[in-house]
């Protein structure tokens, strides 16, 4: 059960180490995605730790620091259970890449997005164990997997401020699905932080530190940020750009798949739905159109707030080829922007303009 290996994803982009997703149609069968088939991102090696021997340090801005084995976080906290969907912003980045080349970035299309029951324990619970100091603004996770980024040992880590800390949501989580978690999605124990990207949630936790700014990390300090479109490369000004946190609304067409050759007459259309900016999704909306007239899908599917919506609807298509486009609104009345121009960037991140599937019916 603990093997990193044990996987079955078959979209695979990198081996070495793991990229790799499944399906949108298999990805689509599941409301809660197996632990073998959840999409995996690795940035480096995946660590072979040992539980007994495993500690968990928290320190910084705080009264007093702390150290854990996996046992005391374990009976020294009550377990939160939540269910979160986790996406890499990398998600979609193929269709930015259709327009002006991105070099050297996994080309994902939709599929590095899956859901889970996670439990764990709260992280403002462990906080306030170790007794936040009042110039503490930030909350710093370390990894404990080796990562190299231009020749240097960079380490994996991130940062996300104090009150988003403080959410009853995020957890340090030890199990997914019911079962502790295996090696490659952060055995003995990660960050879930629901609603933001999916880098923030940093496996094989080693430390975690209070601190008055941002994570100094490769991951938070230079990856990881938002450019406008006319940046065309990375700045010798690191500080530039803005350090994503939510999660923006997206739809996505699971089934059919694009390229698909169909029969003409009803066509049923499934998908999911996910934005990780707390206001829950209201509607998703198809249209075979262009975006002149959209059908209403039925959201067949929902838990958590953080969790995913799955969705369906079933459109007449007459013969001849013809594009779908998915689009979903949420409870705050923002929906997704139609281009993909107007949201490249040169890492390829939080592209959710409308998704577009081309099809051709006989
Ligand atoms: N944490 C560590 N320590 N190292 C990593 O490479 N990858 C991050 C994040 N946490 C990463 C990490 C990224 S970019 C994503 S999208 C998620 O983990 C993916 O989690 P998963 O592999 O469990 O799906
Ligand atoms: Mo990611």
């Amino acid at each position: 059960m603990s093997n990193s290996s044990a996987h079955a994803l078959t979209i695979v982009y990198q081996e070495q180490p793991l990229n790799a997703g499944t399906p949108l149609p298999i990805l689509r069968r599941s409301f809660v995605t197996p632990q073998t088939l959840f999409f995996a991102r690795n940035h480096g090696s995946i660590p072979a730790i040992d539980p007994a021997t495993y500690r968990l340090r928290v320190g910084g801005m705080v009264r007093s620091p702390l150290e854990f084995s996996l046992e005391e976080l374990q009976s020294r906290f009550p377990s939160q259970t939540i269910m979160g969907t986790l996406q890499c912003t990398g998600s979609r980045r193929d269709e930015l890449m259709a327009l002006h080349a991105i070099p050297n970035e996994i080309p994902w299309g939709a599929e590095p997005i899956s859901n889970a029951r996670w439990r764990g324990v709260a992280l403002r619970d462990v906080l306030q164990a170790a007794g936040i100091a009042p110039e503490a603004r930030y909350v710093s996770f370390s990894g404990l997997d080796e990562v190299w980024e231009e020749g240097k040992a960079v380490g994996f880590g991130s940062s996300i401020v104090l009150e988003k800390a403080q959410a009853p949501e995020v957890l340090l989580a030890f199990e997914m699905n019911g079962e502790p978690l295996t090696p490659m999605h952060g055995f003995p124990v990660r960050v879930i932080i629901p609603g933001y990207i999916g880098a923030r949630s940093v496996k094989w936790l080693g430390t975690i530190t209070l601190q008055d700014e941002p994570s100094h990390n490769y991951f938070q300090a230079q990856a990881y940020k938002l450019f406008p479109p006319n940046v065309t490369q990375a700045p010798t000004d690191t500080t530039q750009g803005k350090m994503l946190e939510t999660l923006p609304l997206n739809a996505v067409i699971c089934i059919p798949q694009d390229g698909q050759t169909l029969e003409a007459g009803p066509v049923r259309i499934l998908g999911y739905a996910f934005t990780g900016e707390g206001s829950p999704i209201q509607r998703v909306e198809v249209s075979a159109d262009k975006g002149t007239t959209w059908t209403i899908a039925t959201i067949t599917e929902r838990n958590d707030p953080w969790a995913w919506c799955f969705w369906e609807t079933t459109l007449n298509l007459p013969p001849g080829p013809c594009q779908l486009f998915a689009r979903a609104w949420d409870a705050a009345g923002h929906t997704q922007p139609a281009d993909a121009r107007q949201l490249w960037n040169f890492k390829g991140y939080a592209n959710n303009a409308w998704h577009r599937i081309r099809l051709h019916l006989t």
